[in-house]
């Protein structure tokens, strides 16, 4: 072996060690420490070398978690140990059975015995096996006797390691445990198939199952799943852990994540006091949990209780109330939010559901009313989990009244009756009504006081929808004319409060520009996108004064973004509200332009092909924020070509004019110049024009 050779060989095992470290640290120990970009970064390094050096790459290489040909069907796979089911408890006094019973068949009192409570995850099982170290199988549970082998599927989690870890793992380990989605990325899936038409989960355990069950291993790599291990089937040789909990703490020096709220406790009274705090804690997990597991810690009391027919006597399930009941849809109201979207929302016969009595859900819009088929008077299944709005999963059809009617969907702002209007390709429709509508006043007004706005205090919702209905303020520049007398007459408002309101109303007029901008309330334009645009144009004249291409040049700001601010500031009557906010005294200092050089003003550049390391839309942000108009075709005028990969006819022309052409390793190198400000090119020249 050359020295090359070697060096190859050893920056290909510290780019794996890296990798599989970071999602150790992610995963187990919800810790990261590399970010996701640097992960990025080295797993393409790694790509690289392994493409450069196909002899380099191995089966457990982070590179190889995709890659596995579609299936035509799954392999049955027979366990050979066979995945139990666990008896439930449905109350506390059900608990207490379960500890007299495993005490007296020991013959030990309650009090001495140690039990391991974590959640019991709702999500899909699923049996891994690991060989010499290395994951040669995974399966789903099936019926607990035969699964489908989805190996291929499993492979493509980050949380399953390729390779366990550690210098000395076990010659043999079968690990089962669940695979789940949490809320957050349940929501993020639903909404991106919302937006493109397509099939939505009804919850994240359908999400998870169903992933898992794709015969394209490419596609289960996109579904966010995670594995926690729940238990050891076999593991060769026995380490001779005394516990449970100890064999699952070994899971997590071998790299498998397991659950960060386990437990050990004892008695009874230890038992159930985990059960209730999981319970008020259920919530806020931000994951799926159907209830607690229960477990015997001591592995050799385990052996001596054994199995009743499929399930263990040294476990149960304590369950916890559905998240999904059944209850009629009364009738479908439509709100109006700040931003204009109008939402459809079912009004609902209240019902408990886990925990919680619910008496409406959203619809989402129009095309969600469509897919579920719902009707006013349906009998509907419906969803509440953690913090996200409760859902209608989905109709019972053959429950449907006879006088059951359609939902219409107006045409009309039910607050403003401005009329409403849907952007084609958009989900959502809105209402036109801007400042106009007192519905999105008021919410417009809520957001303009809010504290990373204006920071007006004293200004509550409640305050607000009083002025609004009193028609006392119609835009925000109304606040600035509010005088202590009169605001001393409205409800529950005293002398004091009122001069209280109106003397911060006096100190939120000295504020900042990213402030202001951010509390005009534009569409899609957040804390950060204000602050860019406030740095960037360093004048609240020369924002309002730009144009779409101008906005575009703007660090994170894309064309959709840029229309907003436009359209935004195109209107007279927001224009005629600043005005009148200023009139008022808003004030502020003037930001810092960064001066940024613009050696391309005047000139007009041209992209094509395909270039690698941007897209295209980044590298005319690039060449604009440098001053360059970017067009669509190439003339004589125009100052250079961008070549990128499979670049046709555009080129063609460039050459045949004499424009200058630059393939995308040049222009990039010119663009760092450039962005530095450390050339001046001869058509820079113009600049002094
Ligand atoms: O989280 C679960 N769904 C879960 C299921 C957790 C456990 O500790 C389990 C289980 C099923 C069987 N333990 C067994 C023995």
């Amino acid at each position: 072996m050359t020295q090359l050779d070697s060096k190859r060989r050893e920056e290909v095992e510290r780019l794996r060690a890296e990798l599989d470290d970071a999602n150790y640290r992610y995963h187990v120990l919800d810790d990261p420490t590399l970010t996701d970009a640097d992960y990025d970064r080295s797993l393409r390094r790694l790509q690289e070398l392994e493409a450069e050096y196909p002899e380099l790459v191995t089966a457990d290489s982070p590179t190889q978690r995709v890659g596995a040909p579609p299936e035509a069907g799954f392999p049955e796979v027979e366990h050979a140990v066979p995945m139990l089911s666990l008896d439930n408890a449905f109350d506390e006094e059900e608990l207490e059975a379960f500890v007299r019973r495993v005490a007296e068949r020991l013959e030990a009192s309650s009090e001495s015995l140690s039990f391991c409570c974590e959640p019991k995850l709702d999500g899909a099982a699923v049996s891994l096996v690991y060989a010499q170290g290395r994951l040669v199988s995974g399966a789903t549970r099936g019926d607990g006797r035969t699964g489908e082998g989805i190996t291929s599927n499993l492979r493509t989690l980050r949380s399953v390691p390729l390779r366990l870890r550690g210098a000395h793992p076990p010659e043999l380990l079968e690990v089962r445990g669940e695979v789940i989605i949490s809320h957050a990325d349940f929501e993020a899936m639903n909404q991106r198939a919302r937006a493109e038409g397509s099939k939505l989960f009804a919850n994240p355990r359908n999400a998870a199952a169903g992933s898992l069950r794709q015969l394209d291993p490419r596609i289960t790599a996109t579904r966010p799943l995670a594995f926690h291990g729940y238990q050891v089937a076999r593991i060769e040789p026995d380490p001779g852990d005394a516990t449970h909990s100890a064999l699952m703490d070994r899971l997590g020096d071998l790299g498998l994540p397991t659950s960060g709220e386990r437990e050990v406790v004892t008695g009874a009274p230890g038992v159930i006091g985990y059960c209730r705090r999981l319970g008020e804690k259920r919530d806020a997990l931000g994951y799926d949990i159907d209830g607690v597991v229960i477990k015997v810690d001591d592995r050799r009391l385990q052996r001596e209780l054994g199995f009743v027919a499929r399930a263990p006597r040294w476990a149960i399930a304590f369950k916890f109330p559905a998240q999904e009941q059944t209850t009629w849809l009364n009738e479908v109201e439509f709100q109006v939010g700040r931003t204009g979207a109008i939402t459809p929302v079912a009004r609902l016969e209240p019902v408990s559901v886990a925990g919680v009595v619910v008496s409406s859900a959203t619809l989402h819009n129009a095309d969600e009313i469509a897919r579920l088929g719902v009707m006013i008077g349906d009998n509907v299944v419906i969803r509440r989990a953690g913090d996200v709005i409760p859902q209608v999963v989905r109709v019972i059809e053959k429950a449907r009244p006879a006088d059951a009617r359609r939902i219409l969907f107006p045409e009309r702002c039910p607050v403003c009756d401005s009329q409403i209007e849907r952007l084609a390709g958009e989900a959502v429709a809105r209402c036109s009504g801007g400042l106009y509508c007192p519905a999105q006043r008021k919410e417009a007004l809520k957001h303009f006081v809010s504290r990373r706005a204006l920071d007006i205090d004293g200004l509550g919702e409640k305050l607000i929808e009083a002025l609004v209905e009193r028609d006392w303020v119609a835009t925000p520049a109304d606040l600035f004319g509010l005088r202590a007398e009169a605001l001393a007459e409205l409800p529950r408002m005293g002398r004091k409060s009122s001069e209280n309101l109106v003397a911060s109303l006096e100190a939120s007029k000295a504020t900042t520009l990213a402030r202001f901008i951010y509390a005009l309330g534009i569409r899609e334009v957040g804390e950060a996108t204000a602050a860019n645009l406030a740095r960037h144009f360093g004048t609240l004249d020369a924002l309002m004064a730009a144009g779409r291409e101008a906005l575009e040049g703007v660090e994170d700001v894309g064309p959709i973004v840029a229309a907003h601010v436009h359209t935004f500031f195109c209107q007279p009557h927001n224009r005629d509200t600043i005005d009148d906010l200023i009139a008022c005294g808003l004030h502020w200092r003037e930001e810092t332009v960064i001066e940024r050089p613009r050696p391309l003003v005047g000139q007009a550049w041209v992209l094509t092909g395909t270039l690698e390391g941007m897209t295209r839309d980044q590298g005319k942000a690039r060449l604009q924020a440098l001053g360059a108009k970017v067009t669509g075709s190439v003339s004589k005028k125009t100052a250079g070509l961008v070549a990128g990969e499979a670049a046709g006819s555009k080129l063609d022309k460039a050459l045949q004019l004499g424009v200058p052409v630059l393939e995308e390793s040049a222009f990039l190198a010119r663009l760092a110049a450039w962005e530095a400000g450390d050339v001046a090119t001869d058509e820079s020249e113009e600049d002094k024009a």
